[in-house]
Parts: structure tokens; C-alpha cells; sequence
């Protein structure tokens, strides 16, 4: 129990002393959030995508249920961002923390331009799904060329 105290005190005083990672214990942990975040949200949007460009029938229950999971999912990598996130198992660019208006400058960007697919989505009209989804992988591709190493 002592011990349980212990360790229950250094992960709060851990936490406590960098807020800006707040929600991670360890920075491997917010890396690791991110890309499994960004992950996700690759395979809703790579579903939307097939039914934007005909590759798949459009499915306006599937377009729905992929647009539910992706309106959460794209809010979620941009906290796992903090300071000290830099190093490690990452592709991400120095960029990111030295340009960090810049960034989140795309990362806003790219939230508008996905709001916009997952109401088009929800809708159920393929044509508003075709018309929404190339801005927002334009935003995807944006960030990937200037923040992430190839
Ligand atoms: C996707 C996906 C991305 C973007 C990007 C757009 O479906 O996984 O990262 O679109 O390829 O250029």
C-alpha cells in the first residue's frame, strides 16, 4: 500500500510538473497516442475516400458510422503534441515545435476541412462526400509534407 503511494505521488508529481502533457505519463505514451490516433483515422477516412472517388458503392449507413468515428478521432492526435514529444520512435519534424503557430495552423485547418466530410457524410448524398473529401486530404498532405519526415 506504501508503495502504491509511492508510485501514485511520482506520477502525479510527474504530471504536475509538465502540463502541457498532462494527460501522458511518459512521452513514448503521447507518441504512441498520436500515431495510433492519426492511425485510426487514416482507415475512416481511406473508407470515406474509396466511396468519394468510386472506387466502393457509396453506403450512405457505412458513409455515416465512418463519419461518427472520424469527427472524434480527428480532435484527439494534436494534444499528444506537447514539449518533449520530439524524440523517439517519431517521424515528426522539428518543425512542429520550432513553427508551432504553423502547425497549428494545419492541424485547424485540416479539423475544418474533415468537418466538413463528416457532415457531408452524415448527410447521405455521395455527391457532397465527392465534393468535401479532396480539400480535406489536401489538408492531410499538407501536414505530412512540411511536419513529418518521409
Ligand atoms: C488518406 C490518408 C492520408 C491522406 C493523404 C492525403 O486517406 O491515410 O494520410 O489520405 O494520403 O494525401
Amino acid at each position: 500500500m506504501k508503495i502504491r503511494h509511492t508510485l501514485l505521488l511520482a506520477a502525479l508529481g510527474a504530471t504536475l510538473a509538465t502540463p502541457s502533457q498532462a494527460q501522458f505519463a511518459k512521452p513514448e505514451d503521447a507518441i504512441k497516442y498520436r500515431k495510433n490516433a492519426l492511425f485510426v483515422m487514416s482507415q475512416h477516412f481511406g473508407r470515406l475516400g474509396a466511396m468519394a472517388q468510386g472506387r466502393v458503392p457509396f453506403d450512405a449507413k457505412a458513409a455515416a458510422e465512418n463519419a461518427v468515428v472520424l469527427e472524434t478521432v480527428s480532435k484527439l492526435p494534436w494534444a499528444a503534441f506537447g514539449e518533449g514529444t520530439d524524440k523517439g520512435d517519431t517521424r515528426a519534424k522539428p518543425e512542429i515545435w520550432k513553427e508551432s503557430a504553423k502547425f497549428n495552423d494545419a492541424a485547424d485547418k485540416m479539423q475544418t476541412e474533415i468537418a466538413k466530410v463528416v457532415a457531408a457524410a452524415k448527410g447521405g448524398k455521395a455527391d457532397d462526400l465527392k465534393a468535401a473529401f479532396g480539400g480535406a486530404a489536401g489538408t492531410c498532405k499538407n501536414c505530412h509534407d512540411n511536419f513529418r519526415t518521409p
